[in-house]
């Protein structure tokens, strides 16, 4: 769909929208010419290359690493092991979950292809060649690979290196009501029960991680150009386990091709490459490849949720609760903000007015790569949002209604914002029916229905599913968050030169949504400067103010206000210097932006006032200034939000099931979107599309699958699949605008929603397919086979 923006935008003299509207991306222009700058671009004078000799065992004992036959091949330089960290006390880092990580094993390995051995040589082929020189003595142990047997009195103790340890449990967590909500139970007349399972996936960017580490042995600062979504967050972390001044640190995330949350986090690669740095001399890059990237990185999800789901006879749902186990794999890496161990999953209730809600979510070690990454799921609300939507359409199922009605009839109703949920959430604003009454509208709706009943007498297997979601996206207060102590407040600054220009500074950093376009385009908004006259600096801490950085679609709720709040100090200065300059009061000025910009002009005399860019050299001229006012035209500001925003949206996907093969066609998808005010229609077009796919991928083909001993099988993209336009349909997007009440410019986030709200109306649609057949509920991914296997009424695998 493409709708035209607002005649009224003025237009710059580059055809560009002066603040919001659709422009093409600025960095397009060096992308599409193959002249992105990525990490592994990076060429550094005397930079050696490196590689990581990874655990062919999910779990095992080292008895002992000979090295020396590698250490002797020509161009190797240096061969690292984890006793050599543990001299230097780095064998051992923090995660983002107060958890520690192996740099490299030292005692045991405790999940295949984890870190054991690090070689730094002039070329990576040479590195290579060293890592099947090393050898590692292991003694094979036990391994837990599944979630459900962790706990068993009998499990082998993975995390042994924490003294006491005697079982795999990480935590406990519950929020909600758990005393009202078995009171709510007890009194319902309908419950449905039904346990799911939202598999381990992988964020899969088209980048793998990397970075070039320098330690200057003159200057003793450590430049570090590494894959990552929040650089400022890395600095930090660096100066404390390390114990380098910050101020001798300097992180540049350069271009980066996809975040997805794979690039939160750090890894041991990164911390190896510092190490490498520091014992050669030179510069030291390491690059995973594709596999590394599958198989080692930071996967996501890996919940077995076991929801209950409570309403009247004629459909008004009274209760939900729902138990998780959670499976973290060896080390918990999870991202999320400290307070909340299952990050934002007890936002479960979703988009529905309940009376009471529990949940329960209990952590455990098994032998699999670390992490719970927020792999676009605003931290876990993904698993939340699957949960629900899932458990609602269960329950349409049971009482015989039409999941669309059933929905409509327990969404949150626009009165009832600002709506604070039975976990304690305070959602902002929300227009709900209207969406999915959109949604139902650009769909045909009852003429689907009525297709698929003709369809089902002939045989044919025709789904319609349907999603709805409500995210909480912008982490947010520092009152509520904060990751490691860090607050989540972003800093943001804005220059602008004598003749008119300007350079915003971001704390936060794009990894493909265009942030170079669209927060120039809010600095456009706010102050009437051409968006091709507003450069955007991000990701390279010695240039930016301190922030959290980008993930949990938080920039535009964050950064975005910063960025909208710091062009108004500047317009507001800037009335100041048009004033002394016009020789007239402030207040008798007016502000307006037309094809020439901004400007600030006296009311009633139109001909009387001055642009954004003659004030800007007025402010850095001779022009005497009212007392206390400062020169220059620059402003700075921290933001720390006052809540999340909640955008929301409406999903339906149509799918046809091949009855004799079982295998799915997404014919159709709509997506309705409501994230607020759009800074670039054409960007968050773009995101919704990303979006859908990966929740086409997720809900039909994606799975980290390992065997019984704990090998990864599949780690690449032979087994899993990515989905290509083959798989996804020209998707039908529809919109609404329900501005956040506390945004500056009403604004939330949108990065996520679509990988958050598609993959349950992918799998609704395919159980209302096969309906016929009596399933009632399928794991994901639904591929052919288990599919097929749905329909012949063999369990699925969980
Ligand atoms: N926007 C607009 N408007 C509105 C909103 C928004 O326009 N209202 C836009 C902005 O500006 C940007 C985008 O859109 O550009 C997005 O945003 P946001 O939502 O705020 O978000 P951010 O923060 O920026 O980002 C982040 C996200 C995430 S989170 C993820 S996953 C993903 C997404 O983002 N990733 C990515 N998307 C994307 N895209 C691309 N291309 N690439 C990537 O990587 Mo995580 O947590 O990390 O997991």
């Amino acid at each position: 769909t493409t709708t035209a923006d607002a005649p009224s935008v003025p237009r710059s003299a580059a055809g560009n929208p002066i603040g919001f509207g659709r422009m093409p991306r600025k960095e397009d222009a060096r992308f599409l010419r193959g002249q992105g700058h990525y990490v592994d671009d990076v060429r550094m004078p005397g930079m050696l290359e490196s590689a990581i000799l990874r655990s062919p065992y999910a779990h095992a004992r080292i008895r002992s690493i000979d090295t020396t036959a590698a250490a002797a091949l020509p161009g190797v330089h240096a061969v690292i092991t984890g006793q050599t960290l543990a001299g230097l006390n780095l064998a051992w880092m923090p995660t983002l979950s107060a958890d520690v990580q192996a740099v490299l094993a030292t005692d045991k390995v405790r999940f295949q292809h984890q870190e054991v051995a690090y070689v730094v040589a002039d070329t990576e082929y040479i590195a290579r060649d060293a890592l099947e020189l090393i050898e590692v003595d292991y003694e094979p142990l036990p391994a837990v690979v599944d979630a459900k047997r962790a706990l068993d009195p009998d499990a082998p103790v993975i995390r042994d290196d924490v003294d006491g340890r005697t079982d795999n449990h990480i935590f406990d967590w519950e929020a909600g009501d758990a005393a009202e909500t078995a009171r709510v139970f007890d009194a319902a007349e309908v419950v449905v029960t039904q346990e799911m399972l939202y598999p381990r996936v992988h964020p899969a960017p088209m980048e793998t991680c990397g970075t070039v580490a320098h330690m200057d042995p003159v200057t003793g600062k450590l430049t570090v150009y590494s894959t990552n979504q929040a650089p400022h967050a890395h600095r930090t972390i660096y100066a404390l386990v390390a114990g380098i001044p910050e101020h001798k640190i300097r992180i540049i995330s350069p271009d980066i091709g996809g975040g997805f949350g794979n690039k939160v986090g750090i890894y041991p690669g990164y911390v190896l490459a510092v190490v490498g740095s520091i014992v050669t001399g030179r510069p030291v890059k390491w690059m995973e490849d594709r596999s590394e990237n599958l198989m080692a990185t930071s996967f996501a999800r890996d919940y077995h949720m076991t929801g209950s789901i409570a309403s009247t006879r004629d459909g008004k749902i009274t209760g939900l609760k729902v138990d998780v186990l959670a499976d973290h794999g060896a080390f918990n890496g999870t991202a999320q903000p400290t307070k909340f161990p299952a990050g934002f999953f007890h936002i479960f209730t979703g988009s529905y007015d309940l009376q009471a809600a529990h949940c329960k979510v209990s952590g455990v070690y098994t032998n699999k790569a670390p992490g719970g990454v927020a792999y676009a799921c605003s931290f876990r609300i993904t698993e939340a949002v699957y949960l629900v939507e899932r458990m609602v359409d269960l329950l349409a199922r049971e009482l015989d209604m039409d999941p669309a009605q059933l929905r409509l009839k327990n969404l949150l109703r626009p009165e009832q914002f600002p709506y604070t949920s039975k976990t304690g959430w305070e959602y902002d604003s929300g227009e709900y029916p209207r969406a999915l009454k959109l949604a139902m509208q650009i769909a045909g709706y009852d003429e689907l229905r009525k297709e698929q009943a003709e369809k089902r007498a002939r045989g044919e297997l025709m789904g319609i599913g349907i999603s709805f979601f409500t995210e909480g996206v912008g982490a947010g207060p520092k009152k509520h968050m904060d990751i490691l102590g860090l607050g989540m407040a972003d800093g943001c600054e804005l220059r602008v030169h004598p003749t008119g220009t300007a350079q915003l500074r971001l704390s936060v950093q794009s990894q493909g949504q265009g942030h170079e376009t669209t927060y120039a385009q809010i600095v456009a908004q706010e102050l009437g400067l051409p968006p091709e006259d507003v450069e955007v600096i991000h990701g390279d801490t010695d240039n930016t103010p301190f922030g959290l950085g980008t993930y949990g679609s938080r920039s535009t709720p964050v950064s975005g206000a910063a960025a909208a709040i710091v062009a108004q100090r500047i317009r507001t200065k800037a009335r100041i210097v048009a004033a002394a300059a016009l020789e007239v009061s402030a207040d008798d000025l007016e502000w307006q932006i037309t094809a020439a910009g901004g400007r600030w002009q006296v009311k009633g005399d139109p001909e009387q006032g001055k642009t954004i860019a003659e004030i800007a050299m007025l402010s850095h001229g001779t022009l005497e200034l009212p007392e206390g006012v400062e020169g220059h035209l620059d402003a700075s500001v921290v933001y720390d939000p006052p809540n999340l925003t909640y955008p929301f949206g409406a999903y339906i996907c149509v799918t046809d099931v091949d009855p004799g093969t079982g295998q799915v066609k997404v014919r159709r998808f709509i997506a309705v979107d409501d994230c607020g005010p759009r800074i670039n229609p054409m960007i968050v077009e773009g995101q919704v599309h990303g979006g859908l796919a990966d929740g086409i991928g997720m809900a039909l083909m994606q799975l980290i699958a390992f065997d019984a001993d704990g090998n990864c099988v599949g780690g690449s993209f032979m087994d899993y699949l990515l989905p290509t336009a083959l798989e996804c349909p020209s998707y039908e997007l529809g919109e609404t605008v329900t501005p956040s009440p506390h945004h500056p410019l009403g604004l939330k986030g949108v990065g996520e929603s679509a990988t958050v709200g598609s993959p349950p109306a992918v799998v609704n649609s395919v159980l209302d397919a096969i309906a016929p057949f009596g399933v009632r509920h399928a794991d994901m991914p639904l591929t052919p086979a288990n599919v097929w296997m749905a329909m012949q009424g063999t369990p699925m695998r969980t």
